[in-house]
């Protein structure tokens, strides 16, 4: 019996095979079963002893081969697994292409920091706006002459409602929810009807500053810029305000930034001057805080407003605004 079922088993490779094979020897309808059940027709108690001690040695005997054989064909079936499953980790992987940051999103977040910083918070207003909020509240009327100084894009004939020119209106709706002193700069788009070229998109973005506090004044103002022209451009850099008009600020400045490609010495981005503009500036208007019930007697603030993809234009080197806006990847992947 043994030796046939050696050979049987040579022959087996599978588990399903192998189990056939055991229930044929071992299982309920089995050989070992089959010549149990002649123990019934001894009737010799020695012989009967001898008869059931023999058919227990084969089965034990038949039951230590089956799981030698078992165990070879777990084993085989682990190895033929991990030689399916074998992964060569010298061969080189495949780069997988991961996003990056928008530069105008990155600028912004640069900016924020650098504000957060020194104590400002983000505050946030609406790019559809009230005529009030964009002029009136900022001392341009309707008849006032400043109004065509930003052409608008009206959204409504009787020009209530518009896109936001400027990110100023924040500025009021800011002062009109919350008690002086306040220090806040608020990010976000804006719309122009300009002509798209090399520097003027009619959809770009601003970030407005907006101090208020007692014995506030143009060297406060200064001082903030100045820190942060240098944290954003580098520490070399000094700043130089240049009387301007504004109708919500008096008195209203454009801010320059030294040269920051020539050193200040005069070059062809700074056209010989030494200077670059980034921003437009000046002292709340009295008027302003009269619309927002703030006492000018009592505070006094200042107020800025700069062109991220302007800064941004001057710090990572960027001739064109239109890069901005047309999403080649290329352009991306160098910055
Ligand atoms: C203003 O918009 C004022 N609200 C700024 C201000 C705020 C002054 C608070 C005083 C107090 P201006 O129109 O100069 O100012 O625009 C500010 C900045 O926006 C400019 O210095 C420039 O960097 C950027 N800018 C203006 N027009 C465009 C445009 N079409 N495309 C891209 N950037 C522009």
């Amino acid at each position: 019996i043994i030796g046939t079922l050696k050979r049987e088993l040579i022959e087996v490779k599978e588990i399903q095979e192998f189990q056939n094979l055991k229930s044929k020897y071992l299982g309920k309808k089995g050989l070992i079963k089959s010549l149990m059940n002649n123990l019934k027709d001894i009737d010799d108690v020695a012989l009967k002893k001898q008869y059931g001690k023999t058919v227990n040695e084969l089965k034990e005997e038949l039951e230590t081969i089956f799981d030698k054989k078992l165990n070879e064909l777990k084993e085989k079936e682990r190895e033929e697994k991990e030689k399916k499953n074998w992964v060569d980790i010298t061969i080189p992987g495949a780069r997988r292409k991961i996003g990056k940051e928008n530069l105008i999103t990155k600028t912004r977040k640069e900016i924020e920091e650098i504000f957060i910083g020194m104590g400002f918070s983000i505050a946030e207003g609406p790019e559809i706006e009230n005529s009030w909020y964009n002029f009136d509240a900022l001392n341009t009327p309707e008849w006032h002459p400043a109004r065509e100084m930003q052409d608008t894009f009206y959204l409504s004939l009787d020009k209530e409602k518009l896109l936001r020119t400027h990110t100023s209106p924040v500025q009021v709706r800011t002062m009109l929810k919350s008690k002086p002193p306040l220090a806040i700069i608020s990010p976000g788009r804006v719309y122009r009807k300009d002509e798209l070229d090399a520097t003027h998109s009619p959809v770009f973005h601003q970030v407005e500053g907006l101090y208020v506090d007692k014995n506030v004044s143009v060297s406060h103002l200064k001082m903030y810029l100045e820190v942060f022209a240098q944290k954003f451009f580098g520490n070399k850099v000094s700043v130089l305000l240049r009387p301007s008009y504004f109708p919500f600020t008096e008195p209203s400045f454009e801010v320059d930034i030294s040269c920051i490609f020539c050193g200040g010495k005069g070059c062809s981005v700074c056209k010989n001057t030494g200077w670059i503009e980034i921003l437009g500036a000046g002292l709340v208007h009295p008027n302003v805080f009269q619309s927002v019930n703030y006492d000018p007697k009592v505070w006094q603030g200042f107020a800025f407003g700069m062109g991220i993809e302007r800064v941004a234009m001057l710090k990572y080197n960027i001739p064109d605004i239109r890069e901005f806006y047309k999403n080649d990847i290329r352009f991306i992947e160098t910055l």
